[in-house]
């Protein structure tokens, strides 16, 4: 069995979830937030048999999308006789998975 982590953007749970649950799979969600962007976002826990894990992935895929967002870049330029700092974009997204093998697993 494998314990599958997927940290989808907030805007992507929803739907992730939905799909998750429509297809059959059970999950988690943990409140979470990235260290670069500090922003929020959405850890998803999914225990699955081994041979489902392509298919777990398939719907996350689906269901996450890429975005383009602004994040302030730590340099900083003197110019005009004030200092500027440019944003600087960055793609987020859609999903980062980490697959994790199971030892045991027990309801009690
Ligand atoms: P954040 O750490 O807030 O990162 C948001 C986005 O900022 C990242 O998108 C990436 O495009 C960019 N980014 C992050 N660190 C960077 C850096 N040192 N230099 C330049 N750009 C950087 P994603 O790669 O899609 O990651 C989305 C979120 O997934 C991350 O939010 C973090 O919460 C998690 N994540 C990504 N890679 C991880 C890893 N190796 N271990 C643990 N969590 C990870």
């Amino acid at each position: 069995m494998k314990l599958i982590f997927a940290i989808i953007n907030n805007d992507d749970s929803h739907s992730v979830q939905s799909a998750l649950t429509k297809s059959g799979f059970q999950a988690t969600k943990l409140a979470s937030s990235g260290g670069f962007l500090m922003a929020g976002n959405t850890t998803f826990m999914i225990c699955s048999e081994d041979d489902k894990v392509d298919e777990v992935l398939d719907v996350i895929r689906t269901h996450s999308h890429k975005r383009q967002q602004f994040v302030p870049n730590a340099s900083s330029s003197f110019s005009g006789g004030a200092y500027t700092s440019f944003p600087v974009e960055v793609t987020v997204g859609g999903a980062t998975v980490f697959v994790t093998n199971i030892e045991r697993f027990e309801k009690v």
